[in-house]
């Protein structure tokens, strides 16, 4: 079973990710990835779709062209867990 983030945890991961926002409807991260076109955008979604598969916690997300929207939680927990901060991390670098 995998805990959900406290409060302070929640506050503390966000301040190491950028350019998340968070949803505390759903106690979700989203955010919007561009790349220069779509063979980069889907280079991004095939290097995150190994690590999901070897996490075993998969994004929510979209994607038209050369834009990823991406929305991270944990359904096993019904929020933030460090499983969305982790794959937010590798998701930042993978863009970079
Ligand atoms: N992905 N985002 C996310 N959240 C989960 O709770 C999750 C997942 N992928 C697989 C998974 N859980 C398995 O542990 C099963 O619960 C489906």
């Amino acid at each position: 079973m995998v805990d959900k983030l406290s409060d302070n945890g929640r506050k503390a991961a966000l301040e190491t990710l950028s350019g998340w926002t968070h949803d505390p409807e759903r106690d979700a991260i989203s955010r919007r990835f561009q790349f220069a076109d779509f063979s980069e955008a889907f280079a991004f979604m095939t290097r995150t779709a190994l690590l999901a598969e070897k996490m075993d916690h998969h994004p929510e997300w979209f994607n038209v062209y050369n834009r990823v929207d991406v929305t991270l939680t944990t359904h096993d927990c019904d929020g933030l867990s460090e499983r969305d901060v982790r794959m937010a991390t590798a998701m930042e670098g993978f863009a970079a």
